[in-house]
């Protein structure tokens, strides 16, 4: 084979791995950090029991569990300590709330870590099934209701913890769904024995993930791959201006 030849072939081989590697980082790039974590911890599950969510911090996983294998929502929460090697600590029954996301944060700034989880389920006011807001603590290796709500934040489909504005403990922003198939942000805040709504954003579709970057700052990813960063200013969320 002359040399040209060869040139032109490893040239096709190292465009086509090229090729190969940004359509598996397409379509595998954003689940895989999940991903990954799940496989690192799946030894300390049994059976046929399957990871619908984890939380790392401190020596400690919590984690959302289905006994059946099935990931769009657990039946058990299970605490996990490391203390030379992993234990199963805690374990809870959640059948009937179809748990679904599992975050700790210390909502009220007083040191103790709350373990806030995603439930879907029917209220005494809402016969609808819906997502709702569990926080508990894990005191004395029990779990202790901290606040329940099916009051906030109206119709939701997503909610992250993080301390990005002054106020003491972590703030909740909540991705509320509105009549119309759009999406806004609603922050809420602890005070004294529950949530305040401090502020909410414009309506966007299709949200699909935020993060608390820095000081007052939210990074919102929606619509169509599009990116925006808000502020909140005067009880409202809006666009970050330098
Ligand atoms: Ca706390």
């Amino acid at each position: 084979m002359d040399k040209s030849k060869k040139a032109l072939l490893s040239f096709a081989a190292i465009s086509l791995f090229t090729v190969a590697v940004v359509i598996f980082l397409l379509f595998f790039g954003p689940i895989s950090a999940e991903y990954k974590k799940f496989k690192e911890y799946k030894h300390l599950l049994k059976d046929r029991e399957m990871f619908v969510d984890l939380s790392l911090t401190d020596g400690r996983a919590y984690a959302i569990i289905s006994r059946e294998g099935r990931s769009d929502h657990g039946d058990l929460l299970v605490i996990f300590e490391e203390e030379s090697g992993w234990k199963r600590i805690y374990e809870n029954d959640f059948a009937d709330l179809k748990p679904w996301k599992i975050t700790i944060a210390d909502i009220d700034g007083d040191g103790m870590q709350e373990i806030l989880t995603a439930v879907r389920k029917s209220t005494h006011y809402d016969s609808r099934e819906g997502n709702r807001l569990f926080i508990f603590n894990f005191k004395n290796d029990l779990l202790v209701k901290k606040w329940t709500g099916s009051q906030i934040a109206g119709e939701w489909k997503q909610f992250y913890a993080g301390d990005f504005l002054p106020m003491k403990g972590d703030e909740l922003i909540f991705v509320q769904r509105l009549p119309d198939g759009r999406e806004r942000l609603v922050i809420y805040y602890w005070f004294a024995f529950g949530f305040i709504m401090l502020a909410e954003s414009d309506a966007y579709d299709n949200i699909s993930d935020l993060q608390m970057t820095d000081n007052n700052l939210i990074k919102l990813e929606y619509g169509n791959n599009e990116t925006l960063h808000l502020t909140v200013k005067d009880g409202r969320i809006v666009a970050y201006s330098e």
